[in-house]
């Protein structure tokens, strides 16, 4: 076996590091990475990532050839490219617009969670904004209703970046908002997770407890 040609700034916390990871076994390119893992919030830069990624955020993977990609989308987009399956990504036509759009609004579920992470983890209680948190937290209920009702039969047919993303953010929901109880809400969101969460990939990358 050769020796890793790239390496992976990432978290294992970090659900847009996870969405790497899952691609990377889905696609059977694990080893083709060596992973760096860092600590990282806003108010505490790691300096060797800012050195790759000026915006001093995880995921960012570092080439062979030197260059660096960032973020997860990007990061994604590049590794769908290097293997000779099926892709991950739809090349062409409706899908690819229809499977990137799910995906988009996966992430942005994903970035509302981050921020009231951030917001309730690292800012002090006193200075903590109730209205601008509720605001985030309706984000994630409006998408996670667009999910049960409208694309949930559409995410069973495969297993892809649109599927990728959300899995990834209903882990980080469950790592980070564990009381939220959206299972009871969304029925078929949880049915669908609990079966992509038999996968190989989603049991490998699992963010710690
Ligand atoms: O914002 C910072 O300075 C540090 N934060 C990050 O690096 C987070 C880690 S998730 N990454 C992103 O926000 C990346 C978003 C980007 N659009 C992408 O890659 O898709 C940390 C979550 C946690 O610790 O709970």
């Amino acid at each position: 076996m050769s020796a890793p040609s790239m390496t992976l700034y990432y978290n294992p916390a970090s659900p847009f590091s996870r969405k790497v990871l899952v691609l990377l076994h889905e696609t059977g390119q694990t080893n083709r990475v060596s992973l760096k893992p860092v600590n990282v919030t806003p108010v505490n830069p790691n300096n060797d990532l800012c050195q790759e990624n000026p915006a001093g955020k995880l995921p960012a993977l570092c080439l062979a050839d030197g260059n660096v990609l960032h973020d997860s989308r990007v990061i994604l987009d590049y590794l769908d490219h290097q293997h000779v399956g099926n892709p991950l990504i739809p090349r062409e036509g409706s899908a690819r617009w229809r499977r990137l759009t799910l995906a988009s609004l996966a992430d942005a579920l994903l970035d509302a969670a981050v921020l009231i992470r951030y917001e309730t983890f690292l800012r002090p209680a006193q200075k903590q904004w109730a209205e601008w948190l509720d605001n985030q937290q309706e984000k994630i209920a409006r998408s996670l209703s667009y999910f049960e009702q409208e694309a949930v039969t559409e995410l069973s047919s495969h297993f892809d970046i649109a599927s990728i993303s959300l899995a990834a953010g209903l882990g980080y929901l469950d790592l980070r908002q564990p009381d939220l109880g959206w299972r009871s809400r969304y029925p078929r969101l949880g049915a669908w997770y609990y079966e992509v969460c038999q996968r190989p990939s989603m049991i490998a990358t699992q963010p710690p407890a």
